[in-house]
């Protein structure tokens, strides 16, 4: 390959030294991010060609390792200076939460695959093993790669048959956030799990450093009530909805000591759905787009950062206020685990004599949904086996009805370990609570006459509380 010293100097005999001036100029007007006019050659992320070396990065010396929450990061050895990885790909009976597993394909006996963790700078020889029943090849998504090393299934190689091990080998040019995926029969393989994160630290950091370093990669698939196999043409109805694989409550929280400086870098390779994120309790900075630093002074703030398929977004944020907060994908169906959504809407139905009259014909019918669908997973519904439809998780005060790509972020002070701390104690005087009727009468000058309605009546006649 030829660096941008040998181009420019190649370009400087061809055409004087005006003409590289001009040309200088051009190339760096197009240039995205984190340019320095001044001196073209910091932070400039063409800069290095493959001949320079590098000693290969070491974590604790030259980075802080990632956490990948209910993954790992690929390990790795060192041969003559090249750092050596080992991918499988192969089919793997997948945990999605408890209750709900399927044959998924991922690599290294995970679903997704490992996260490649590297330093600028580093080079990389990357063998693939191909365990699946069909061929495959792989993509370095958004890393800057020689053209054969691209992994597109037969226009950059030849793809990689059943029981082939390929080589794929480079030099890290760049830093940032990037992913890995399976591109060959991408809408099979990528429906049934075959992706992973592919992460650059620089080799010389700049700006503050993260104490908590995640990452978390967004997909979505369609596994039918019962069954153990994704369906990798579903193009519209996704049901099951994951952080790295895991749809809660089989997702792992993010432990962060008050004060620490958090990032979190997300990726999303689902096959079809963008999603917005959306964390509680903070505002973050948006500092990577797609792997590219973003200068600070035009990082945007916000609580919220959708990332679109194939899109990879890196936020940082002080976490500065204690307590269980929530972090999820804002459409609201991905919040739901295996919802079916052809029911029909019984929402404010009264079923009356229904269920009785219904149940005699099918024993154990139950109309359902008229006040509203959060019930459902608290009722513990009987459901077919490995199934979790609607399943929520009991929380520390009540049952949280949420599932699919939702997590806690947990910011406790004094903390001494990074492992779940368990639920968060509010502080005296930091807790909705019951309003009693004295503050009402004070406040309201009156005490509001509520309806109660159908859903609380029904809860309420559960644990015999007497209405009415
Ligand atoms: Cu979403």
């Amino acid at each position: 390959m030829i660096s941008r010293r040998k181009f420019f100097s190649n370009a400087a005999v061809a055409a004087g030294a005006a003409a590289l001036g001009a040309a200088t100029r051009s190339v760096q007007g197009a240039e995205p991010v984190g340019q320095s006019p001044e001196n073209p050659e910091k932070n400039n992320r063409y800069a290095q060609s493959d001949q320079q070396d590098y000693p290969p990065g070491e974590p604790g010396k030259d980075y802080t390792p990632v956490i990948t929450p209910n993954g790992s990061t690929l390990p790795y050895k060192v041969v003559g200076g090249v750092k050596i990885f080992h991918l499988v790909t192969e089919e793997i009976d997948h945990e999605f939460a408890p209750g709900l597993r399927a044959h998924c394909w991922g690599f290294n006996g995970q679903v997704h695959g490992p996260t490649i963790e590297v330093v600028e700078g580093d080079r990389v020889r990357i063998y693939v093993t191909n365990n699946l029943p069909e061929n495959t090849s792989i993509h370095w998504h958004g890393v800057l790669v020689p053209s054969g090393m691209d992994g597109v299934g037969g226009l950059s190689q030849k793809t990689i048959e059943p029981g082939e091990t390929y080589k794929y080998e480079f030099q890290l040019r760049q830093h940032g956030t990037y992913m890995y995926h399976s591109h060959s029969d991408d809408m099979v393989q990528i429906a049934l799990g075959m992706m992973g994160m592919f992460i650059i630290h620089p080799r010389t950091p700049t700006g503050p450093k993260a104490d908590r370093d995640f990452v978390l990669m967004s997909s979505e698939w369609r596994i039918d009530v019962g069954s153990m196999r994704p369906v990798p043409t579903e193009m519209t109805d996704f049901n099951v909805l994951t952080f790295n694989g895991r749809a809660f409550p089989g997702t792992a929280p993010l432990v962060a000591k008050y004060g620490d400086r958090v990032r979190i870098r997300f990726g999303n390779l689902s096959p079809m759905e963008h999603h917005p994120i959306h964390l509680h309790g903070f505002y973050w900075k948006i500092t990577e787009m797609d792997g590219l630093q973003i200068p600070e002074a035009a990082q945007q703030p916000g609580n919220t950062v959708l990332v679109a398929v194939g899109q990879t977004r890196t936020v940082e944020f002080i976490a500065d206020n204690p307590g269980d907060w929530a972090m999820h994908c804002h459409m609201t169906h991905h919040t739901m685990n295996q919802m079916g959504h052809n029911a029909p809407n019984l929402i404010g139905v009264r079923p009356g004599k229904l269920d009785k009259r219904v149940s005699k014909l099918l024993p154990g019918y139950m109309a359902m949904g008229e006040s509203g669908m959060a019930d459902m997973g608290e009722m513990g519904m009987p459901v077919p086996r490995n199934s979790i439809p609607m399943v929520g998780a009991p929380g520390k005060h009540d049952y949280i009805d949420m599932g699919g790509m939702f997590t806690i972020v947990k910011v406790r002070e004094n903390l001494t370990s990074y492992d779940d701390p368990g639920w968060y104690e509010n502080p005296p005087g930091t807790l909705a609570s019951l309003a009693s009727n004295d503050e009402l009468q004070r406040d309201l000058g009156q005490i509001p006459d509520a309806q109660i309605s159908a859903r609380h009546e029904k809860s309420w006649r559960r644990q015999n509380v007497k209405i009415g």
